[in-house]
């Protein structure tokens, strides 16, 4: 018989009446799931649930809504984990849409909540009643709610965090009635916390061989990577394959992160961002496997064939919409860590010889007095550390920065993915808050710094010290490149003179200096790298195009 390890009185004894509130079974959760940061602007509806916030849990105010959500994007990105966003009802989820388009582009894990007014008076639309809340922030998030029911609170959050962080991760919004808070959570609050909810997203033995056939079978195979393969920290299983295979690597257009080592021999560089432009530099290759990106987010329209002839195309994926929108191409929807370790441990090594390192043309010259955009990144490439990471928001200057910043390790380059400025200045901020231990420098254009420029002020009251570097044109550079291939002729509002950088920095608590010449640019990025608090620096440029 086995020993009686329990009482008969505690078999039977009745659930203890639970005295939790709403309020304590959340911060339970959000501890719970390790989201103990929160990045926010607060309101009155707000302001219940954030009284009295527990010891063990931090806030980083973000001046604007959008600046939040560029914060917590960047953070979440970078640590790999999921952020937590407190905004002030619809005025405050408005003011985040644009950046939540972004979010929702790069798979960024976000439970952004909105407080709300009382329930019994939302119907009368007191002031700050967030109508129609759930409905506010779609098509840009994967699950919006609000619980019919204070004790459902909790329960609902569970949802939002786990959907969040399921692939495709994405973000999710809960709007929450600030009576609700003192509410008593219910019995059902006791098992949420402890939940764990994962995915198993392996391929089965025969996708895999089919892969595995495919890749073997291909003459001239080229690999394509996209920005999940660097979140799903992927890219030394990419690395392996290619290197097996003697693959040319291309990133996928528009590209949000950097998936694969830039000085790699085979490296190729980042595909333009059109129908014809990707079919001429992919044809000849019988086999293209794209890993982690969309098939393909173009954006100049430069219409021609899809594929190039005599070309499949295979999609490997996270993303079930990525996979059943795509134009062309098979596709399977798995977890793309898994496919590239399995694919990197079992395709046969074939026998071709190693690719040629490409080359990239030397720095232009010009007569004028400012800097040339391809110096300053070699300059950045020299004096920055190996494992740097670069925030960048230039839009005009994309292709020269990754043609000559290095970036060797996984997290090592973020851009807005869904083309929405405003991301840069604070996600600088919130990648160097997830990583202490790796210099941020934020790399941005003078148009663009403008949408998220307050993020100066939380970068210097949290001493932050993420270097920006303030590319300044006097110009919406990119969308002048734009009128010309669109023939769109004499355009008002693309000029963005007498911004002083330098001044606005130091307004918000940031040190700041402006560097005419190539060697005040190398000293002063020096001396900023070796500080421990932000600095901006403002470098004159002249204006190249992104084409
Ligand atoms: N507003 C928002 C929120 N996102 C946008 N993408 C634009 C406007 C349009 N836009 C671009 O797509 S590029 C660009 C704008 C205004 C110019 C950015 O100028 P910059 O960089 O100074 O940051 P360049 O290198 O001079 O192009
Ligand atoms: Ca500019």
């Amino acid at each position: 018989m086995t020993a009686v390890t329990h009482s008969s009185s505690e078999l039977v004894a009745p659930l203890e009446p639970t005295t939790r509130t709403v309020k304590q079974a959340t911060y339970e959760l959000l501890r719970q799931n390790g989201l103990t940061t929160i990045f926010g602007n607060p309101g009155s509806n707000e302001l219940p649930f954030l009284g009295a916030m527990p010891e063990d849990f931090r806030y980083i105010l973000g001046l604007h809504e959008g600046v939040v959500m560029g914060i917590a994007d960047g953070y979440a990105q970078a640590s790999g984990q999921a952020a937590f966003v407190n905004l002030h009802a619809a005025s405050g989820t408005g003011n985040a849409m644009g950046a939540l388009t972004n979010a929702w582009y790069s798979h960024t894990p976000l439970v952004i909540s909105a407080g709300q007014q009382v329930r019994a008076t939302i119907g009368m639309e007191t002031m700050l009643s967030n109508v129609d809340a759930s409905l506010l922030p779609r098509p840009l998030v994967k699950y919006s709610y609000e619980p019919t029911a204070p004790a459902d609170v909790p329960r609902a959050l569970g949802q939002a965090i786990h959907t969040a962080t399921q692939d495709p991760k994405g973000p999710v919004y809960l709007s929450i009635p600030y009576d609700d808070w003192d509410a008593e959570a219910g019995p059902a609050s006791e098992h949420l916390a402890g939940r764990l909810v994962e995915t198993a997203g392996a391929p089965t033995a025969v996708q895999l061989q089919h892969l595995i056939s495919a890749l073997s079978e291909a003459t001239s195979p080229v690999l394509v990577l996209g920005p999940d393969v660097d979140a799903a920290r992927a890219n030394d299983d990419a690395v392996a394959l290619a290197e097996k295979l003697s693959m040319p690597v291309w990133v996928a257009p528009s590209a949000p992160r950097c998936p694969f080592p830039t000085g790699h021999v085979n490296f190729r560089g980042v595909l333009p961002a059109s129908v014809a432009g990707i079919s001429a530099l992919l044809d000849g290759y019988d086999l293209i496997v794209v890993v982690g990106a969309p098939v393909f987010r173009y954006h100049q329209h430069e219409p021609g064939e899809f594929l190039p002839t005599g070309s499949r195309l295979l999609h490997i994926t996270c993303d079930p919409s990525e996979a059943a929108r795509a134009p062309m191409g098979n596709a399977l929807v798995a977890d793309i860590a898994e496919v590239l370790r399995l694919l990197a441990a079992e395709v046969p090594m074939a026998h071709r010889p190693p690719l040629p390192k490409r080359t990239v043309a030397p720095v232009p010259h010009t007569q004028e007095s400012a800097l040339v955009p391809e110096a300053v990144f070699e300059a950045i490439n020299a004096v920055a550390p190996e494992n740097a990471v670069f925030v960048n928001e230039a839009t005009s200057t994309v292709g020269a920065l990754w043609d000559r910043v290095e970036m060797r390790h996984p997290g090592s380059y973020y851009f807005p993915a869904s083309g929405g400025l405003g991301f840069g200045m604070p996600a600088a901020v919130g990648v160097q808050l997830a990583c202490p231990d790796r210099r941020v420098i934020g790399i941005i254009g003078d148009g663009s710094a403008n949408y998220g420029i307050t993020a100066l002020w939380t970068a210097a009251q949290e001493n932050i010290p993420t270097v920006f570097i303030i590319l300044n044109n006097g110009t919406y550079g990119a969308l002048r490149a734009f009128a010309t291939l669109l023939d769109a002729g004499e355009t008002p509002g693309l000029d963005v003179p007498g911004i002083d950088f330098c001044a606005i920095a130091r307004g918000y608590g940031v040190e700041a200096v402006r560097t005419p010449t190539m060697k005040a640019f190398q000293d002063e990025l020096r001396a900023a790298l070796q500080s421990s608090s932000p600095t901006l620096i403002e470098v004159p440029t002249t204006t190249i195009s992104p084409f």
